[in-house]
């Protein structure tokens, strides 16, 4: 095929990459914005290689004209999580959005593969807005924790440097990594309650410094410079106090002078 049809085959299947990262960034960003967890640590995607798809197409005998039926996984949107909880949180979140449907399900993280291999994968369809028209594409999203992603990115390099015929004492020592693995993310689940509240309430302090600091910025495009300068002294002492209560007082105390001034302001 010419390189110009591949480009056009392959065009909606980055529009897709590219809408549905943002739409999981989004999805972080909100919960952060809201001091909540997110289920959700980082996202990524690709467009899967031309070398890579007449890879597969020799694979599993697809010819040309079957490709956008056939291989799923042109569009690839990974999604990583900090424990492995977070992955069913994930996978209820994408069966609940309407803008994407579930067409398939593979469980690789209760069904480990014969490699090693853990991961929760989903293909999807999802309709992209071409100059041509609404079109519909399938996606395949990888759910894992950041352990499985670690295996499976060193894996996945192995394969590559190997062809597919990882000699045996490798295959032996990556199996013996993915126990591991089992193990490292039962032991962060096990503490997990610990370690959300500790980012919970790091990224609490965050919001609320950011608002303050905000706050006494926009203070002084209605204030007089040295009162807003004694505030801003006022901050750094209560900052270092390191006290979360006296901080959000502190806040609701500035958002009130706030007010005031900006009613003067108006007057
Ligand atoms: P790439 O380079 O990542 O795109 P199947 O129909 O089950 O025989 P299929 O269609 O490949 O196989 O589906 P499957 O098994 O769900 O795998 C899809 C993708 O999952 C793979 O894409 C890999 O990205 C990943 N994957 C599956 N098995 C393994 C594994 O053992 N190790 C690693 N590291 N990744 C795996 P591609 O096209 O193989 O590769």
């Amino acid at each position: 095929m010419e390189i110009q049809l591949w480009r056009e085959l392959l065009d909606p299947y980055q529009m897709a990459v590219d809408e549905l990262t943002v739409k999981f960034e989004h999805i972080i960003s909100e919960h952060r914005n809201r001091g909540l967890y997110s289920p959700i640590e980082a996202v990524d995607g690709r467009v899967k290689s031309i070398d890579s798809i007449l890879d597969k197409m020799h694979r599993k005998s697809v010819s040309m004209g079957e490709i956008e039926q056939k291989i799923e996984d042109i569009a690839g949107v990974r999604i990583t999580c900090q424990f492995v909880e977070d992955i069913d949180r994930v996978v209820d979140i994408i069966k609940n959005r309407t803008d994407m449907v579930v067409l398939q399900e593979k469980d690789y993280v209760k069904h480990m593969k014969e490699s090693g291999y853990r991961s929760y994968h989903m293909i999807i369809l999802y309709t992209v807005n071409t100059i041509e028209g609404p079109k519909d594409i399938h996606a395949e999203i990888q759910i894992r924790t950041m352990a499985m992603n670690f295996w499976a990115t060193i894996e996945h390099s192995l394969q590559y440097k190997y062809k597919g015929n990882i000699p045996d004492y490798i295959q032996k020592k990556l199996i013996d990594a993915s126990e591991a693995i089992i193990g490292l993310d039962q032991a962060m689940s096990d503490v997990r309650d610990e370690i959300m509240d500790a980012q919970n309430t790091h990224k609490k302090r965050e919001n609320l410094v950011k608002d303050i600091l905000n706050n006494i910025q926009n203070l002084y495009k209605v204030a007089n410079k040295r009162e807003v300068a004694k505030i801003q002294d006022e901050f750094y002492k209560v900052y270092l106090m390191d006290d979360m209560g006296k901080l959000v007082h502190f806040s609701r105390q500035l958002d009130i002078i706030a007010e005031g001034f900006q009613a003067q302001s108006i007057q």
